[in-house]
Formats: C-alpha cells, structure tokens, sequence
C-alpha cells in the first residue's frame, strides 16, 4: 500500500527536500502551510499539483504549530503513517530576539503536534527535526550520547522538544524519533543563514552589484553538509525496526572564513577585500564548534553525507551566479 506522510515546515528548505523525496518513492504527501499575506510556497510550487487532478499526491492545508485543535483535526483527516516535524522559528540568532516565540512554535510546538498524534490515536511514526545547536557549549566530536549545553532559545527550545519526543516515546510507546542533523545547506537554505548570505554575496559581488557584505564571527566552525542528503536520512530514520535517535553530519569541519574562501574562490575574488564586520550579527552567546560524529547513522541506518563543504559552496555560489543570470 502506498504510504501517506504528513509534513510541518513544508515550504522550508528541508520540507521541499523531503516532499520531493517521498512524491518520489511514491508516497502520498500532506504539507502544513501558515497562511500569509503573500504566497510562501516558492519552494515547492514545482511540486504543486492541481487537487482536483486524479493523480494528485501533493495536498497543502493551513495550519500552524501554535493551534493544537487544527493539529488533531488535521491529523485525524489525512491519517498518515509517517508524521516530520520540520516546522520551527528556525534562526538562532532571531531567537534571542524573539525567545517567547521561539519557545511556543519550536518548542512546544512539538509537544501540540505528538499530543495531536496520541490524542487522534493514528499509529504515525513521528520525527522530530531535533538539531546540533543542543549540544552548544559542549566540545566536539558530538555524537548520541553527548550531553547538551544549549546556548541560545533556539537551543534550549530543540532541547525540550528532544526530551518531549524521547517522553512520548517511552512513555505511550510511540515509534517517535529524533534526527540530531548538524548544519546542512543547499541554493534553497533561508537567504540570512550563512552559507547563502556568503554565496547570494559572492556572485552579487563578482556581477558588480554591491562591494561588500557585513559578516559576524568568521571563527566559528560548522559540520555544513547538502540539505538533499539529510532527508533521506530522516526517511531512513522511521523506516528501520526499532525507533532511534540518530546524529546526521558529514564529520569534517570548518569555519566561516573557509567558506568565505570556497564561495568567492568560485568567482575568482578574495573574500578579504569585501567582507566587513558588523556586530549586529554576532549573537549575545555562540556556538563555537560543531563537529558530528554520524557513526551511527552510517553503521544502522547506511547513511553517510556525500558532499562536503568545497563541493556544497561550489554548488549553492553557482546556484546563485544562475539566480542572477
Ligand atoms: P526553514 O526555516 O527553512 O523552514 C522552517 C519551516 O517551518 C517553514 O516551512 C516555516 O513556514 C515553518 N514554520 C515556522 N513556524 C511555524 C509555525 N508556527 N507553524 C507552522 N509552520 C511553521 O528550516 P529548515 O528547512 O532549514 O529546517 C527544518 C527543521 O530542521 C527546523 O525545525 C530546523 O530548526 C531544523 N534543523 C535545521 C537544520 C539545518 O541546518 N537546516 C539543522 C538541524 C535542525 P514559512 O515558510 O511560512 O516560514
Ligand atoms: P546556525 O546557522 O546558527 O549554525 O543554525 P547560521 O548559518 O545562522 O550561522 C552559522 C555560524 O555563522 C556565524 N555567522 C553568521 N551567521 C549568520 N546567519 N549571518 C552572518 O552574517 C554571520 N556571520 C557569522 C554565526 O555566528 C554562526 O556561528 C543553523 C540553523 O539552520 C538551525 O535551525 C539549525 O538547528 C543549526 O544550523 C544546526
């Protein structure tokens, strides 16, 4: 039987990733959209279907982390067999500005959303989009078994929702499981995160549209691997006997000076006569260091990151050179 998936945080860059992965393996697939004053589908409208099309496998509907009555409702129309949890205030730095709504949609949110899955009583596996931000302060390599030391709401809210996923898990037997993904990238990744704010940079730099780009902490190091690699992973994740947690990363590290380096090197710039420092983007407590150890994931789920981070700047500083074309 075809399966049905429901998705939180379809229009983000994971959840377009995932939508297209499952319409491929042939799922049936329901996507959770914020209803906005202008649209906010542009990462899958390529996916969109007309519903009233027979073959249609890719259904949208309204809704939002922060109203639990839509969740059970929702929950109990599509009855899905896999439930992603993808939908969060997703940016670190905005979660200290912003740490009360942070708290509601990344964190409880979660906790609305497997309430919405016990209470509706479908027999979904359930993912949870849990990230390497919990780990924090704690040095690297980081891996199942390190202990968490959030530094930010963001941090602690993804802290919350690990435990609340794990408590479901233990306590009604829930197949729910937590995917801890270190940073990964693509030309669809949010135009403020870092690696496409260096390449949107890079090649408005290089086509003569603007000289400089005003950076923060250039020292901090990421494990950043390919957006398209890690939702196969997540897929994995709900497919193997006993539910799980797992790290997804690439293992290899570097910083944001290097990848200042990739993206500019691609268009034949030094980074260093373009890049200015502006503390607005600093963050009141950083993350230093994140390094994944993924032995785990390679080992039960046979998964392990192809693309690393000279490939991946290359990939999204060409992406954004076509952009402007
Ligand atoms: P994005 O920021 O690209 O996407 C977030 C999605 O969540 C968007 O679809 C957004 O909708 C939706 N959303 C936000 N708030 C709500 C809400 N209150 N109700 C319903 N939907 C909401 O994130 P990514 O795709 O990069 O990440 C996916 C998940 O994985 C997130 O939970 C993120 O925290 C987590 N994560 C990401 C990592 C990464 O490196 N990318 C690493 C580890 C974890 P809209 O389009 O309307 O804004
Ligand atoms: P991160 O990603 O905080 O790791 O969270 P981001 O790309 O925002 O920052 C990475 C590092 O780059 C430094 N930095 C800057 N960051 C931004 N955004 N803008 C700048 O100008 C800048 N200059 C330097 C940051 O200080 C930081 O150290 C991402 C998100 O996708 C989370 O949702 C996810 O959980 C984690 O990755 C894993």
């Amino acid at each position: 039987m075809p399966k049905t998936a429901l998705i939180t945080g379809i229009t983000g860059q994971d959840g377009s990733y995932l939508a297209e992965l499952l319409l491929e393996k042939g799922y049936t697939v329901h996507g959770i959209v914020r209803r906005a004053s202008t649209f906010n589908t542009s990462r899958i409208d390529h996916l969109y279907q007309d519903p009233h099309d027979e073959d249609a496998r890719l259904f949208l509907h309204f809704g939002d982390l922060t109203d639990a009555t839509r969740l059970v409702t929702l929950m109990e129309k599509v009855h899905p067999d896999e439930v992603y949890n993808l939908a969060a205030q997703s940016h670190v730095r905005v979660s200290f500005d912003e740490p009360d709504f942070t708290g509601l949609t990344t964190g409880l949110g979660s906790t609305r959303l497997l309430e919405a899955v016990r209470m509706s009583q479908v027999p979904a596996r359930y993912y949870q989009a849990s990230s390497s931000e919990m780990f924090g302060a704690t040095p690297p390599p980081q891996n199942e078994e390190t202990p968490f030391y959030p530094r930010s709401p963001y941090g602690a809210a993804k802290v919350y929702a690990y435990w609340m996923t794990r408590n479901y898990r233990e306590a009604y037997g829930m197949f729910a499981v937590n995917g801890i993904l270190f940073n990964h990238e693509s030309p669809r990744r949010g135009e403020t995160f870092v690696t496409r704010k260096i390449a949107a940079a890079a090649a408005a730099i290089a086509a003569g549209r603007q000289e400089h780009v005003y950076m923060g902490n250039l020292d901090a190091v990421r494990d950043w691997g390919y957006a398209k690699e890690y939702v196969e992973g997540m897929w994995r994740m709900l497919q193997v006997d006993e539910p799980s947690d797992y790290v997804l990363a690439t293992g290899a590290a570097y910083s944001v000076r290097d990848f200042l380096e990739f993206c500019f090197d691609h268009v034949g710039l030094d980074w260093e006569k373009h890049v200015r420092f502006d503390e607005r983007y600093l963050r009141p407590t950083e993350v230093d260091a994140l390094i994944g150890d993924p032995s785990k994931a390679n080992r039960e789920l046979g998964w392990k990151a192809q693309v690393l981070p000279p490939e991946l700047a290359a990939i999204m500083t060409a992406a954004e050179v076509e952009r402007l074309s």
